[in-house]
């Protein structure tokens, strides 16, 4: 069985968006066009408290991009974005939801952050993801969506440890830096990982 995973694409990384990843609308018809091809499809949802460690605006003295240890993990600090409950953490109005059988959450906890969809930067607790998956006899898995160079990633590299054959569409993901997503492709291909183009599936 073939998995679909759709990672984050909510408003705040789109266009107009907090944080927006550059061109990342550009997916949205081609992941609406491959979800018929898959067994299942499934989406993940940043979902942050207003208070999230994460957000730059939490420390005082830094900057949005900086980067710092938060509870012994680098971390990355971004702006605001994704807050529970607001327009910018809503799915896209143009992203076809209707196939999305289940919905995961991540990053809800304040102190930690969850780029991947199984698991929260410091592998300290599941979403049981990997077991919803296996549950449903899912033994590969695709990943798209924002953003390639984090969220999709994070999500990529748990999906080979947890031993789903993983493949990442590249064209179906945007980065938030070039090197970004060259380092997160080499690193996948490097543990087992496939890339692939939507228009071969
Ligand atoms: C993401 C940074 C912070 C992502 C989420 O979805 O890639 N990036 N939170
Ligand atoms: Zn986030």
């Amino acid at each position: 069985m073939k998995a679909l995973l759709l990672i984050d694409i909510q408003n705040d990384f789109l266009p107009g968006g907090s944080l927006a990843v550059p061109d990342g609308d550009a997916i949205i018809p081609l992941v609406n066009h491959l979800q018929p091809k898959f067994d299942l499809v499934v989406a993940t949802q940043d979902w942050h408290p207003s208070n999230h460690k994460s957000f730059a605006g939490q420390h005082a003295g830094n900057k949005v991009f900086d980067t710092i240890t938060l509870n012994g993990l680098e971390q990355v600090l971004w702006p605001h974005h994704c807050i529970q409950g607001t327009p910018g953490a809503d799915f896209s109005s143009a992203l076809d939801m209707h196939r999305v059988e289940a919905i995961f959450r991540k990053g809800t906890n304040p102190e930690i952050d969850s780029y991947s969809g199984f698991y929260d930067n410091g592998h300290l607790k599941s979403t049981a993801l990997a077991e919803y998956l296996r549950g449903k006899g899912v033994t590969e898995v695709y990943v798209a969506g924002l953003a390639a160079d984090f969220c999709v990633f994070f999500t990529a590299k748990d999906a080979l440890q947890e031993g789903f054959a993983t493949y990442f569409i590249e064209d179906a993901t945007r980065a938030i830096s070039s090197e970004g997503f060259e380092r997160a492709k080499a690193d996948l291909l490097a543990k087992g990982g496939q890339l692939v183009q939507s228009s071969s599936l």
